[in-house]
């Protein structure tokens, strides 16, 4: 079969593709937005009609998703791992009604917070939820897992959770590609009111799921993907989930692992795999790059001393493992040695700070901005999450929080509730869509005097320039919730305008009520864009 060298991100595609997927739903994110680009960009996908446009948020693409599982058809759902709490409801809700055609949740988690406000595990979730979940250690698991996850959801008839992490999603290997399968027919579910989670209904389907999760565990003790290998030396036993069983081969690639080992790549956990592992071994260490919910699960209430991890210091509580963290756990090197590894790293990789791109708008919006309110006392702007946020660092030094994707209308009103007028709100046009529009309602609703600038640049800049949905359409939607008319007030961001820009945001400060500013310049990133380009012409937003 035909060899490709994939990052993670892109093995998942494919395999969903092979797999016979016929819509991927997403909103962009690090580490997971190069799962969705694989396919927008791939011939293959685009011969086989496989719906793959961005979604307006997680929670639109997790009901989108769903809507196509309903109607029969293989469908992934694609975020970073703080998209799944704007999806949850949804999410949850998706165990209970369960699948028709396969379902795929891919969440991709970032311990170390490369690129994210926290680093939340998202196997919680799955617990959560209790659907199983499948968490690659390779490119080639990750290839197979998304490949396999379509049957193994129609076989159980509950949507999968895929859970991958940074350094997997954005590091690349060889991947074997496997038969490519036919999409599904449309076929409604069997039972009509599989879907409607009214109470009566939703009780019983509630039952249905606690009741399948047996099969979930003899399913996840025969599956492929979680291994014992036994070792001689019992003075210890490891338990190795995930990414975390590629760091720890790679302290011993002469195969001279000599303790037992299970390799765990589906959850529920192997229940007698498990069990074998704690009695034969004397202590056992648990690796799992996240949270430790294995760790805490087989310590158990009574605090197991045999059980090692995250919580007792052998790993650190926190952030992404490493195979030298690891070898430091296994008392293969010593700590002076980690610390002296960690420094070559250090000196070898040096640390570039993020800074906005020469010639960004939102540096003029916020040249102006910083003006205008050099008569106000300091500490009253709420951004939002985008390259913007990047106004937090000097010289700019703009803006005084940045929570979650639509917090900063939210947080601007109730600061202002509080008493601290003029609030001002920062937000970029693919945020405003995917959660601001809410937040602007309740502002309208309560003629809270907040300022909000939505700095327009037609594109999602932070996570490399995909559609906004936003294009076209921000003074309309301002308008239809009750902004009026007079204090929606566009302008261009740039040198130029400087003078022209304080003075009109000074005068919205003022207003006692819902000013929305728009700054609109495209994002300078995505000028060779072509078809970007011709949209802007024909929307005339130039
Ligand atoms: C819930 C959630 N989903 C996705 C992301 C990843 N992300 C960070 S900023 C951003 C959007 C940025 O677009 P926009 O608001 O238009 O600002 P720009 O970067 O273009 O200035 C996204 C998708 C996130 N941080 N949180
Ligand atoms: S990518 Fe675009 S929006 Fe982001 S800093 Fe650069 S120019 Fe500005």
């Amino acid at each position: 079969m035909q060899k490709l060298l994939l990052l993670g991100a892109e093995a998942i595609a494919q395999g969903a593709i092979d797999g016979g997927m016929s819509g991927i739903y997403a909103y962009p994110g690090t580490p997971s937005t190069e799962i969705t680009e694989y396919v927008q960009h791939y011939d293959l996908a685009k011969e086989r009609n496989i719906h793959s446009q961005w979604s307006t948020n997680e929670k639109t693409a997790m009901e989108a998703g769903l809507g196509m599982s309903y109607a029969g058809k293989r469908a992934m759902v694609c975020m970073k791992h703080v998209g799944l709490n704007v999806a949850a409801d949804a999410f949850v809700n998706s165990a209970i009604t369960g699948s028709n055609g396969g379902l795929l949740v891919t969440v991709a988690d970032d311990p170390s917070m490369h690129s994210s406000q926290n680093e939340q595990d998202s196997r919680y979730y799955g617990k959560f939820a209790q659907i199983p979940i499948l968490e690659p250690s390779s490119q080639q698991e990750a290839y197979d897992m998304a490949y396999l996850g379509f049957q193994m959801s129609e076989k159980f008839k509950v949507p999968i959770l895929i859970r991958i992490t940074t350094r997997l999603a954005h590091s690349r290997a060889g991947v074997e590609r496997k038969d490519l399968l036919n999409q599904n027919d449309i076929s409604l579910p069997s039972d009509p009111k599989q879907f409607v989670l009214l109470p009566s209904i939703a009780r019983v389907q509630y039952k249905g799921l606690l009741n399948s999760f047996s099969g979930f565990i003899e399913d996840s003790e025969q599956s492929p993907f979680n291994k014992y290998y036994d070792g001689e030396d019992k003075s210890l036993g490891i338990i190795a989930c995930g990414l975390a069983y590629n760091y720890l081969m790679e302290n011993f690639q002469d195969d001279s692992l000599k303790h037992p080992l299970l390799k765990i790549g589906q959850y529920p956990m192997p229940r007698t795999k498990v069990e074998s592992l704690m009695e034969e071994c004397d202590e056992v260490l648990i690796l799992e790059d996240g949270y430790p919910i294995i760790e805490e699960l087989l310590k158990g209430y009574l605090a197991k001393e045999k059980v090692h991890g995250r919580l007792d210091g052998s790993l650190p509580r926190d952030g992404e493992l490493n195979p030298n963290l690891i070898a430091r756990a296994l008392k293969l090197s010593s700590e002076e040695e980690v610390i002296e590894i960690d420094q070559d790293i250090i000196d070898i990789v040096k640390n570039r700070p993020p800074a906005m791109c020469v010639g960004c708008g939102h540096i003029d919006a916020y040249n102006a901005l910083n003006e205008a309110l050099s008569e106000y006392s300091v500490g009253r702007v709420f951004s939002d999450i985008g390259c913007y946020t990047l106004g937090a660092l000097p010289p700019y030094n703009a803006i005084n929080s940045c929570v979650d994707m639509g917090a900063s209308i939210t947080m601007a009103k109730g600061a202002a509730d509080a008493g601290l007028v003029p609030a001002v709100s920062v937000i970029g046009d693919s945020t405003f869509t995917h959660s601001g529009i809410t937040g602007l309602i309740d502002a309208v609703n309560e003629k809270a005097p907040i300022t909000i600038l939505i700095s327009d640049n037609f594109t999602t800049g932070m996570t490399g320039g995909q559609d906004s949905a936003a294009l076209g359409k921000i003074e309309d939607i301002c308008e239809g919730v009750g902004v009026e008319p007079e204090h929606i007030i566009v302008f261009t961001p740039l040198k130029k305008n400087h003078d022209l820009m304080v003075d009109i945001i000074k005068k919205e400060l003022a207003y006692e009520g819902v000013s929305v500013i728009i700054p609109r310049r495209q994002c300078v990133q995505t000028t060779r864009n072509v078809a970007l380009n011709q949209r802007i012409t024909e929307l005339n937003l130039r």
